[in-house]
């Protein structure tokens, strides 16, 4: 079956059933409509998160190039078949930018983009904080922060045993770096050479209230990662060229993990949100919905 482009994808399909002779999606998308794809992204997130009148922009929006740039470029997935044994693991451990999954998810074509316009309603497939009981694609139920790297390193472990050769890529934001679990498992998937893993940290130097820096200091933050044994890359989160080369590069890192530490902007590509804390959990109202909306003309 020949493989959809770019162009064709999400939009009005549903994909409720699983099939398969589901397709491989296609990941030929350039990098000029992976970032036309990005901007479409924002306007998702600033619609649904506006419409739901409640929901995470901030930390949505800081990781879009990261996600298109996984689903569009780099990940083995079958939107049609969500569950397919050989897909590559996406786990979103910083749960509450679910926002930027599900428009990931829905411009995929893993169910239809009109369905975005429910989050966080009742009943809906599209909640808060991410369901893997009841989302298509979506690997893991997060939300409560910390415990996404050892969902992950769970996840590698398993491929390894079965001998399978999917690949697993955890995102995680920097405050969550706060939580001792990380660190758990950051040691752990060293431990086990674990090179089937990939960590993103969507860097914005921000979390729920304020700069890292005032709240918990993560520095030396690179520092860190090597002394627990991880292969380090730094790249600027909002260029997609780099971060392809960044997730090329960890591939070939044989015997221990790798991090990608992703130097971002908090509420990215709306000025009125960029690195301002207080949209970290507040929707926009209708005027700076329009605002917003403008800006990501
Ligand atoms: C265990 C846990 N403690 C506290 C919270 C509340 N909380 C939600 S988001 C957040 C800040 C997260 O910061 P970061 O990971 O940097 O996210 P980003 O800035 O990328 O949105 C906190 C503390 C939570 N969800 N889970």
């Amino acid at each position: 079956m020949a493989k959809k482009s770019l162009a064709e994808t999400g939009g009005s399909k549903s994909t409720s059933a699983t099939s398969a002779e589901a397709e491989v999606f296609s990941l030929s998308a350039s990098v000029a409509e992976m970032e036309a794809m990005a901007k479409k992204l924002r306007r998702h997130i600033v619609t649904m998160v506006g419409k739901a009148g409640s929901g995470h922009p901030g930390g949505s929006l800081s990781a879009v190039e990261i996600v298109t740039a996984l689903y569009f470029k780099l990940m083995r997935h079958k939107p049609l078949d969500p569950q397919w044994p050989d897909r590559d693991r996406f786990i979103l451990s910083k749960g509450h930018a679910a926002p930027l999954l599900y428009a990931t998810l829905a411009e995929c074509g893993y169910f239809p983009v009109e369905e975005l316009l429910t989050l966080r309603q009742m009943d809906s497939r599209l909640q808060g904080h991410t369901d893997r009981t009841i989302t298509p694609g979506v690997e893991m139920s997060s939300g409560s922060l910390g415990q996404g790297l050892s969902f992950a390193l769970g996840a590698a472990l398993a491929g390894r045993i079965d001998g399978q050769d999917y690949h697993v890529y955890v995102l995680l934001g920097d405050g969550e770096c706060n939580e001792g679990q990380v660190w758990e498992a950051a040691m752990a998937t060293a431990h086990y050479n674990v090179d089937n893993l990939t960590a993103i940290v969507d860097n914005n130097g921000q979390q729920i209230d304020g700069w890292n820096c005032d709240v918990m200091s993560l520095d030396p933050f690179a520092g860190k990662w090597q002394a627990f044994g991880w292969k380090v890359i730094e790249v600027d989160g909002h260029s997609i060229p780099q971060l392809i080369d960044a997730f090329k590069e960890a591939q070939k890192v044989k015997g221990q993990p790798t991090v990608i530490i992703a130097h971002t902007v908090k509420g990215k590509g709306v000025s009125f949100m960029e690195n301002n804390p207080d949209f970290h959990g507040k929707a926009p109202n209708a005027i700076e919905i329009e605002l917003a909306l403008k800006e990501l003309e």
